[in-house]
């Protein structure tokens, strides 16, 4: 399998998602963007195509797209980037064009739509991946590349050979032996945030101003790394407190994308973050306090 073969159907046309397909357009990379329905694929054509600010000044990029309602090939390799609470619904439109064995790289927050998907379709091949990359949709059909990152794609054999192909423009894709690991820190560092900023509505740096909510972090952080330990696996979260507090400083202006979700009325990924968290960590014998207790207020919330 050569990397430049593979041809790459994208669900989830939003922010993460046309930021690939369109550096893969800009490549000459063979991929095409699912849109939801009909009346979404004429809105695209109208609109020409992607408006994408990805360094310089903005460009209006032709993408292939199609609908999910329409009949086409089978799809051998998808890039599923819708959020992880829309994921199941995604592909269920889309059923019956993956290929039995189709390759799929879950490119998004949360754990637990891999789990989902394979029991739905124990056939498939299913990837993860996970990125510091930073865009967002000013507006539909745009997309702006707002912070450089990496990411790490892992779960199977494949995974050089799809990182490669994945490695378009700027996006660094690596291969990583131990995918785990990496979802695990993400989801570490989510679980600290993501809920206690869309409680308090508030940016990420503004919770080292809140002197309840920096304690509740902490507890969010201490039942983490208790979980760890008690998983017989310390070392997954070494650092993990330094680096929840770098992150918090280092994106002190962002709004999270939980409390972003919130503030738009949009569901949550509160049950693949924090949610998951607290089923794993209950399925091992153990309660979660303030996690618990995050999950119940944020999904209160939504
Ligand atoms: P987004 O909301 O911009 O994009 C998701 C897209 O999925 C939307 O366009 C939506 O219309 C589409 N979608 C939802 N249901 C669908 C369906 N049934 N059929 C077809 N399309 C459907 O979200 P995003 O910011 O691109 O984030 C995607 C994932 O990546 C999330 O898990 C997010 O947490 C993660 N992530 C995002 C960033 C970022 O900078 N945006 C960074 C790291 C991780
Ligand atoms: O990943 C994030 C998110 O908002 O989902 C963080 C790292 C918290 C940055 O805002």
């Amino acid at each position: 399998m050569h990397t430049h073969e593979l041809h790459w159907s994208i669900l989830g046309a939003g922010a993460i998602g046309t930021l690939w397909a369109s550096y893969a357009f800009k490549q000459g990379r063979s991929a095409a963007l699912l849109l939801r329905d009909n009346a979404r694929l004429e809105d695209y054509r109208r609109a020409r195509g992607i408006l994408a600010t990805l360094g310089g000044s903005a460009e209006l990029l032709p993408l292939p797209a199609q609908s999910c309602e329409e009949d086409g090939a089978p799809i051998d390799h998808l890039l599923l980037t819708t959020k992880a609470p829309d994921s199941l619904k995604a592909l269920s439109r889309i059923d019956h064009r993956l290929s039995r064995g189709a390759t799929v790289v879950l490119l998004q927050n949360g754990l637990g739509v891999r789990e989902e998907l394979l029991q739905r379709r124990p056939d498939l091949h299913c990837y993860q991946a996970v990125t510091t990359e930073g865009a967002y949709r000013p507006a539909p059909f745009q997309v702006v590349h707002a912070g450089r990152g990496q990411t790490l794609l892992g779960g199977g054999p494949n995974a050089d050979v799809l990182a490669n192909s994945l490695s378009v423009g700027p996006l660094d894709v690596s291969a990583t032996e131990d995918i785990d690991a990496a979802l695990w820190r993400k989801l570490a560092v989510n679980c600290a945030i993501n809920p206690l900023t869309a409680l308090y509505r508030c940016r990420n740096g503004e919770l080292l101003d809140n002197p309840l909510a920096l304690q509740q972090l902490h507890q969010v952080i201490d039942e983490i790394l208790e979980l760890g330990e008690y998983m017989g696996q310390p070392a997954r979260f070494d650092g993990l407190r330094e680096q929840v507090l770098a992150v918090v400083r280092g994106t002190a202006l962002n709004r999270s994308s939980m409390l972003q979700d919130i503030e738009n009325g949009r569901p949550s990924e509160i049950d693949y973050i924090t949610g998951y968290l607290c089923r794993y960590a209950s399925d091992v014998g153990l309660t979660l306090d303030t996690n618990q207790q995050l999950l119940e207020q944020v999904r209160a919330l939504s």
